[in-house]
């Protein structure tokens, strides 16, 4: 544990309210050489419910006190108390202004949260409790307040200066400084609060907001990037136009600045009026970036502008409700990328990953539900159940309500919260009263962890033509909580007859037949549905859209799987049942592989491949989801005991037979779509690519497909193709690949983000030579374990996206992992602890792999100065021994 910090466990039944209000706060920020000076002024009242209290409680680290004065009198010893953690403040008055200066040493900050540096510019990173390393502060979301900020800096160096809300004053000073003020009329936590100062360069443009108010967008970037910000600045219009047709909702003030930086622990963050962004998710150029950085920039940008009424307006009142509004802000951003795109490939790739990510983590050491009850350390509990399961919760209502009876529950919400700090109750609150609806039962969703097991069974009765579906749910006892409730679940489902048509439906009890959709809500453990009027056995079309997040089990057979991939009209359903027969073909090869049989390829998914080829009617992109194969990771998790050579050799062997067998066929898709044309960013584009893509690394299976590749990296003009082959033939091992690496790294190495994606490929390159390799980029001198990009490039990318490397037989990945691990945690703890991350399912595998693990996760249990955030990870894994047996 570093040393002086309490690392005690927070509890969200403990919550009691701040008992001063904060009405307005004041800062001096004097940027010097080694030392910034902060003097603070804070204007407290008393509002406890008795009105007793007389101790201000102020949160501070890693900081200098200078001086602090209460209503103008200098403070001294006996009047207040100083701690590693907190300032507590004596005989406060009713009403009490605190004056309080101290000293910060930003560039020995590596952990990249409070006021740090990039290059030669400064930033800071505030959520969820960095403001406590710039000043002492009641530094939680519901002390709101209004913010003046001046900044003084050397003129030459820092040229721009920025905080949040308006500029409203500027001068120089006589000896070579300049400063800045700045004021933001709409108060706020602190963690919305936001500083740059720095020599940057900047575009600018202007949007005009429905009600006529003309604002100010400016994206800031180091001086080189400035050709790469126009797609982040078009994002940002759309994104704000967007949020006024959809959801009705204005920006605010006359000013939205973007500012990108390389050394950034997350993707970006929604400080009022002053977003700083990873410069992974602003940058880019048709050469440098890919079709899914181009559309990941699209959505970042969408998610921190809609922030500014789902998280800055109306904010969460503790850590614990941090879904309010990270869960309701991915909707939204979600529903912004499907409305500028596909929404059947966006809905696609969001279930990809809630399955590959989300519920690994759901079963694993660190379940917890999406409004979690206690934590250690709140920067671990930015997580995919928090984001993304909070996203399916807020899609749940969605699909309840309607959009119509939704966007009633946001405009209540705001009515009644607008300035507030709220709860998840508050926001289920809004949504059932504007709907008139008792919504008590759906929110255990917030409280309950886990992923439920969906299990439908059909009974079909010839006589009374009827057809029962009968659906049950199981949520398995989870690591942090052991009693499980029934949840309320929308299934959203169709019938369809053996020749692929949709039946009218009609439920018991319903007038007539109407429509080819129902909505049923299974609410208890077990429920039945009856529809009537059906004559011969049906296909059911179960969870369309994946109306919920939960796990379906349902016994199709193979034919039926291929009767609704061909037909049925829900676009998720078709490219599920794709993924499933080509699921049951790796996983019966894992099988066989394991007993020493030999791999087969069953004719059904040889048949489905060949149809998805020759159907030139459907959006090439969704083709392109369908033939893409289920990740080695999704497919560990079908597997009691992960067999991780296994699934790599079986899904390897489906891909190169599907290949051979259908080599015309992918071949004529990959020439169809191969754009003589030159680049552009457009949909239809970016569709043909992923298709003519996907085709590549099937034919790479192929005796053709080398010369494909390289003929496909020569005449390349954009990154998606450039990658796409060089990757490929990586993969392969191609005889010019490592030449062609070269070749890339020549042209690229002064150019960070595209340097990432060199180190990423390498690093996830499978196999024996992988740790080999993984060394060598560790000590390449592009690399450095201060820059959290290279981190999740080379360790992340080794340790949680290369299953064969990481986990090689005699542990020797584990072991380069731990001492990553450790290393980073003395620089970088948040960005460690995810790190360590990988270890989480150490439980799923072999004896002899799960003891190896074991001994690294001891390893680094025991390390000295272990930081709070590694140690909750690591203690967290080690006690999933004991319960693992029993789930
Ligand atoms: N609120 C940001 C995510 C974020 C969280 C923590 C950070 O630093 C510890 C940075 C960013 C978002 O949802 O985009
Ligand atoms: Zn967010």
């Amino acid at each position: 544990m570093k040393k002086g910090l309490s690392g005690k466990t927070v509890y969200r039944e403990k919550y009691t309210p701040y008992p001063w209000t904060l009405e307005h706060a004041r800062f001096r920020f004097d940027i010097g050489e080694d030392v910034t000076r902060v003097l603070s002024v804070l204007q407290f009242n008393r509002s406890d419910a008795d009105g007793s209290v007389t101790e201000i409680e102020l949160d501070g680290q890693d900081m200098e006190l200078v001086t602090i004065a209460m209503n103008g009198s200098r403070l001294e010893a006996g009047d207040y108390s100083c701690t590693a953690e907190k300032l507590l403040v004596h005989n406060a008055t009713q009403r009490c202004e605190l004056e309080i200066e101290v000293l910060i040493k930003p560039h020995e900050n590596t952990a990249l949260e409070g006021l740090y540096p990039s290059s030669d510019f400064l930033l800071t990173q505030c959520e969820a409790e960095g403001f406590r390393k710039i000043s002492y502060f009641p530094d939680r979301p519901d002390v709101m307040t209004c913010y003046e900020v001046t900044i003084i800096a050397d003129k030459q160096r820092y040229p721009v200066l920025l905080s949040n809300g308006n500029a409203v004053e500027s001068g120089d000073l006589d000896d070579g400084r300049h400063w800045v003020r700045w004021s933001d009329p709409f108060a706020k936590p602190c963690y919305l609060f936001a500083l740059v100062a720095g020599n940057l360069a900047c575009i600018e443009d202007h949007f005009k907001t429905r009600s006529g108010r003309d604002v100010t967008l400016r994206v800031y970037v180091e001086h080189e990037n400035q050709d790469r910000c126009e797609h982040a600045m078009e994002s940002l219009i759309h994104s704000m136009k967007w949020d006024e047709d959809r959801f009705d909702l204005e920006y605010d003030l006359d000013i939205y600045n973007i500012v990108a930086t390389n050394d950034f622990n997350m993707g970006a963050m929604e400080n009022k009026s002053l977003n700083i962004f990873n410069s992974k998710y602003v940058l880019a150029r048709p050469d440098t970036a890919t079709d899914f950085d181009y559309q990941g920039i699209e959505g970042v940008i969408g998610h921190e502008y809609f922030h500014n009424w789902t998280g800055n307006r109306v904010t969460c009142q503790d850590w614990f409700q941090l879904t309010l509004k990270e869960g309701l802000t991915v909707f939204r951003d979600q529903e912004f990328s499907s409305d500028m795109h596909s929404r059947a490939v966006k809905r696609i790739q969001d279930v990809r990953q809630l399955r590959s990510r989300q519920f690994p983590e759901d079963s694993g050491p660190m379940s917890h539900p999406a409004r979690p009850d206690k934590y250690l350390e709140i920067n671990n509990f930015y997580t995919m159940t928090v984001y993304q399961k909070g996203a399916e919760i807020v899609r749940m209502y969605h699909t309840l309500l309607g959009e119509d009876g939704f966007q009633k529950g946001m405009k209540l919400y705001f009515q009644r919260h607008d300035g507030q700090a709220v709860t998840c109750d508050d926001f289920l609150a809004s949504m059932a009263d504007a709907n008139e609806v008792c919504l008590e039962k759906f929110g255990r969703w917030y409280g309950q962890s886990g992923t439920p097991q969906l299990t439908v069974s059909g009974h079909h009765d010839v006589d009374a033509r009827t057809f029962t579906l009968i659906l049950s749910q199981r949520t398995p006892a989870t690591h942090d909580q052991e009693i499980k409730q029934a949840l309320v679940i929308p299934v959203a489902v169709g019938l369809l007859d053996s020749q692929g048509k949709a039946h009218e439906l009609r439920l018991t009890g319903e007038d007539g037949p109407g429509g080819h959709s129902r909505l049923l809500l299974l609410e208890e453990d077990k429920q039945e549905f009856v529809f009537e009027g059906i004559a011969e056995q049906p296909i059911p079309s179960l969870l369309r859209g994946f109306s919920a997040p939960v796990k379906l089990e349902y016994p199709y057979t193979s034919s039926e799987l291929a009767v609704l991939m061909a037909h049925d009209s829900d676009a998720f359903v078709r490219w599920e049942a794709a993924q499933l027969l080509a699921q049951r073909e790796i996983l019966a090869n894992v099988e066989r592989l394991a007993i020493g049989s030999d791999p087969r390829l069953m004719p059904e998914l040889t048949e489905a491949f060949a149809a998805l080829l020759a159907d030139t009617e459907t959006d090439p992109a969704l083709i392109a989801e369908a033939l893409s194969l289920p990740a080695e990771e999704y497919l560990a998790e079908q597997m009691k005991v992960i067999d991780v050579d296994g699934i790599h050799a079986a899904r390897k062997f489906v891909k190169s037979s599907l290949a051979k067998a259908l080599g015309n066929e992918f071949s004529m898709r990959y020439q169809s779509v191969d754009d003589t044309e030159p680049y552009s960013k457009s949909p239809a584009s970016m569709a043909r690519r992923s298709l003519k893509n996907v085709c590549l690394s099937f034919l790479l299976e192929t005796d053709s497909g080398v010369s494909l590749a390289e003929s496909q990296l020569e005449s390349s003009d954009n990154m998606t193709d450039t990658l796409a082959a060089l990757q490929g033939l990586l993969w392969v091992e191609a005889p010019a690949a490592d030449h062609l690496l070269k070749a890339f790294e020549d042209n690229w190495s002064e150019d960070a983000l595209v340097m990432d994606k060199w180190f990423s490929m390498q690093a996830a390159l499978p196999g024996k030579r992988a740790l080999e390799r993984v060394r060598q980029l560790l000590d390449h001198p592009g690399f450095s374990l201060t820059n959290p990009n290279k981190v999740r490039s080379v360790i992340g990318v080794f340790s949680m996206a290369n299953p064969t490397g990481f986990h090689t037989a005699d542990g020797s990945g584990y072991r380069l992992h731990a001492d990553q691990v450790m290393a980073l945690d003395k620089l970088n703890p948040q960005v460690a602890a995810r790190m360590a991350g990988a270890f989480n399912p150490w439980t799923r595998y072999d004896s002899q792999r799960r003891d190896l693990m074991k001994a690294e996760l001891n390893r680094i249990r025991t390390a000295e100065g272990l930081s709070a955030s590694v140690s909750e990870i690591i203690n967290n894994a080690l006690a999933m021994e004991k319960t693992s047996s029993s789930l």
